[in-house]
């Protein structure tokens, strides 16, 4: 690791403080609310990164390494002020500091709003992703777009999902810094005029008589953690053209100069709040190609302005990842640049191309899958979609030629085909790597989703399983047992997650064991604080605190969870002396807003707690809690607090997970079904330290391929189960309206426009749960053997650190070298 130069005087950063205060608020601080308070420190930290951020950059421009720019839709950052801190080593100094001004940092940290800028795993993988990037010293730039709200806030009104929108930039964000130098103009529309230029003999094609917008950086900094690396997150907001000006447009321009001016305005306005789910919309695509078509532009005037205005060995230096399918038209726009912008022919500009191109899989969920009709996309984007079928036909002839007379191969594999063009399909015959995010998902893309492509160019395929980082999860989030963990060891696990397992010595010492119990504890106390101040329901510290956060999807089966607490809740009823361990149930989850089934999951987790909670006949046994606006800051508070982790996705669906190893991480149990990542979480602790249960991914697709299995037979012979169904449809958890939750029993027992009785067998795997759930109860109760596991969890989370992920990537895929930066 290299040095930290920079130093660090808390009399001075006072100073910093309190002048700031003054400069943007004329006022001292005691007189400051408490915004303007976490304004003034977070300008005093952003001047503690200004000289690394700016050294970091004059290194790359002088050693000109190679730079990967990780191209994505979302980036769920989270709050950056108490990350930075920690980043720069500086926080309990700060902390001080600020205590010396009789200030409270937790009080200051939550007055800045999530940059929510992302949907849940996927973005959140790529904000860990930049944290590895810059701790591991590899350079590298974020790329995204700077969505004026981002995700929505969610409220919770009589049980129902309320979205409100997310004004996450209403009081400035101080760590940004626009970059008006770097902007340029994205194309929409209009037709491609095409002429030969009798001078080279080549086919020019001009794009006319289309609509632009222009596209202007800001730059967030990304701060690697003791070292001087301070990259880049650059996110695009979109400017119309002409600053409106009426009196200076004929009729014509004018109709142009308001549609110029929406065009800007709409695209960056919303983050589509869909997760795993393909709505088609076209401002989805203007967003896609918006950012892209920007950052290529600046990626390769970069290079340019480095190689002499040569780009063709740009590959030796730039790699473009991209994070699912949402950034593919990068392909096409790339090729664009390189030949109409730069004069290469097809061949050379195709060879450049698919040498700096990568691809990530993320979801094997085919209501995922982004396919564009082409009378859409050749609208909106008339030169790339030419550029997308020169690319087509030229697969589907190597198709050809490598499977003579199969047509079935070419329906299968093409990139436009029934009218579509297929991005996925796009991003495999342009990248020069594919990846899966779990060894499982991987393993599924070669032998069915992806089976056709993998047989033509296994060379491609490659396993890069996820990670999280410690620093958010571990360092920020459970600051006692951080603190635990380095009076133990030392502090080189925060660079080196693997070190953890030093700690394992520790599993079988009973004063270490209370220690870490205890420290569960407080975290516990700390998260029955935050769900009374927040959702006013008290809760008991000493109950399993039993977990399931993640987005409201089917295939993650909250429902699942639910249904059994419904089931266990009738077991109490009928048997008030049964002996169960209390146990606190807690939901977290944002439900799209159009997704009516799993908005209705979010009334029936809140119907089922209001009756539950309120049935003192139950003297507390089970408590079920659904935490509003679940999002990375509460998460943080969340995970520390977790005993068990439900982590419960039909096998096959979840294609890795993350959320599993943050629990992990931080000492709760798995109990889950062989998905995702799951699989590696059991592999590195033992089967006997996660509860597993359920259909495996092969059972799975092999009821698929049959199409499915029939529930009512379950529903028939099973009467516990028939009895919780009965409860969806007789009042009993919605008294208001009987009929509420008819979809939610109807999609389990009928098979519905084309679509199967439980999709995501949740009847099948009931019984299997509810015994994995009693084994639970059961475990619990032995507290040495407990303590031994949730430690265990604990330290074996080495593997699943995001660093090491990133060291994967920049070795086998981007081969990038670590570029360490001096501050003069
Ligand atoms: O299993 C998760 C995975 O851990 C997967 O569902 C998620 O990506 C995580 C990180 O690899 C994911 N999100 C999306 N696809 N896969 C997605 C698709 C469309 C829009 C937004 C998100």
């Amino acid at each position: 690791m290299t040095d930290t130069a920079v130093s660090f005087s808390k009399e001075e950063f006072k100073k910093k403080v309190v002048s700031n205060c003054k400069s943007l608020y004329r006022k001292n601080i005691d007189e400051a609310d408490k915004q303007q308070v976490f304004q003034s420190v977070a300008y005093a930290v952003k001047d503690l990164i200004i000289d690394k951020w700016i050294a970091t950059h004059k290194t790359y421009d002088k050693e000109d390494p190679k730079v990967v720019y990780y191209m994505s839709m979302e980036f769920l950052m989270g709050r950056a002020l108490g990350n930075n801190m920690i980043n720069l080593t500086k926080y309990n100094e700060i902390k001080e500091a600020l205590e010396e001004l009789g200030l409270d940092i937790n009080v200051i940290e939550d007055q800045e709003p999530d940059a929510a800028l992302g949907n849940g795993g996927l973005g959140r993988l790529a904000a860990c992703f930049l944290d590895s990037l810059a701790t591991l010293e590899y350079p590298a730039y974020g790329c995204g777009i700077r969505y004026k709200y981002g995700m929505f806030k969610q409220e919770i009104k009589d049980g129902y999902q309320v979205e409100v929108p997310d004004n996450w930039l209403k009081d400035g964000n101080p760590f940004e810094i626009k970059r008006s130098e770097y902007k340029y103009e994205v194309k929409f529309g209009g037709y491609v005029r095409s002429y030969r230029d009798e001078a080279s003999g080549r086919d020019i094609f001009v794009q006319e008589d289309y609509r632009s917008v222009i596209a202007v950086p800001y730059d967030l900094p990304v701060i690697g953690y003791g070292n001087n690396t301070v990259n880049s997150l650059r996110i695009w907001d979109a400017e119309p053209v002409n600053t409106f000006n009426l009196s200076s447009f004929d009729k014509g321009d004018y109709q142009k100069a308001i549609e110029e001016e929406n065009l800007a305005k709409n695209i960056v306005e919303v983050l589509y709040p869909n997760d795993n789910h393909y709505a088609g919309k076209e401002l989805r695509l203007k967003q896609q190609y918006f950012f892209v078509s920007a950052s290529v532009q600046r990626a390769v005037d970069r290079y340019k302005s480095m190689h002499n205005g040569d780009v063709r060995k740009l590959y030796e230096k730039v790699t473009f990842q991209l994070n699912d399918t949402h950034p593919t038209v990068a392909v096409a726009e790339l090729m664009r640049i390189l030949m109409d912008e730069n004069g290469l022919e097809w061949d050379e500009a195709w060879d450049i191309t698919t040498k700096t191109v990568a691809y990530t899989n993320h979801t094997i969920m085919a209501e995922a899958l982004e396919k564009w009709p082409i009378e859409l996309f050749s609208r909106l984007l008339p030169r790339i979609y030419q550029i997308v079928e020169e690319i087509n036909r030229r697969f589907v002839e190597e198709i050809k030629a490598k499977y003579p007379g199969d047509q079935e191969k070419v329906r299968k594999m093409a990139v436009i085909y029934d009218g579509q063009v297929k991005m996925a399909h796009l991003a495999i015959c342009a990248g020069y790597s594919v990846n899966g995010v779990a060894k499982l998902h991987t393993e599924i893309l070669e032998k069915q989703e992806l089976k056709d492509f993998y047989e033509m160019m296994p060379e491609k395929f490659n396993n890069k399983t996820n990670g999280i980082t410690q620093r958010r999860f571990l360092l920020h989030a459970n600051p006692l047992l951080a603190d635990w963990i380095t009076d133990k060891i030392g502090d080189g696990w925060i660079t080196d997650l693997k070190q953890l397992e030093k700690l394992l010595v520790y599993v079988n010492d009973e004063k270490a064991r209370q220690e870490f119990m205890q420290i569960k504890h407080k975290n516990k106390v700390r998260l029955a604080k935050y769900i009374k101040e927040h959702n006013g329901i008290d809760v008991n510290p000493d109950s399993i605190f039993d977990v399931q956060v993640k987005r409201l999807h089917e295939y993650k089966r909250q429902l699942l969870n639910i249904l059994h607490i419904m089931y266990l809740y009738n077991e109490i009823k009928k048997n008030p002396d049964m002996d169960i361990v209390p146990r606190t149930f807690i939901f977290g989850a944002k439900a799209a807003a159009g997704y009516k089934i799993a908005k209705q999951t979010i009334k029936l987790i809140n119907n089922v707690a209001e009756v539950i909670n309120n049935d003192e006949s139950i003297n507390g046994k089970i408590k079920v809690v659904f935490i509003e606006n679940y999002r990375v800051s509460n998460a943080e508070i969340i995970f520390a607090a977790a005993d068990v982790s439900e982590q419960i996705s039909t096998a096959s669906k979840e294609a890795s997970g993350t959320g599993n190893m943050k629990f992990m991480l931080n000492g709760a149990m798995t109990l889950g079904t062989m998905d995702g990542a799951n699989v590696e979480i059991v592999q590195e602790v033992g089967a006997d330290n996660a509860v597993i249960f359920g259909l495996s991914s092969d059972e799975v697709i092999r009821y698929e391929n049959e199409g499915g299995y029939d529930p009512m037979e379950i529903f028939n012979n099973d009467q516990d189960i028939r009895e919780v169904l009965m409860e969806l449809i007789n009042g009993k958890y919605s008294k208001e309206d009987p009929e509420m939750f008819r979809d939610i029993y109807n999609s389990l027992l009928n098979t519905q426009e084309g679509r199967r009785a439980d999709t995501y067998f949740i009847l099948k795997d009931f019984c299997s749960y509810a015994d994995a759930q009693k084994k639970i109860d059961e475990r619990y109760r032995d507290e040495k053997s407990w303590a031994k596991t949730v430690m265990i969890n604990s330290f074996k989370a080495g593997k699943f650190s995001s660093d090491r992920t990133i060291e994967e990537y920049a070795t086998e895929i981007w081969k990038l070298t670590k570029t360490p930066v001096k501050v003069q």
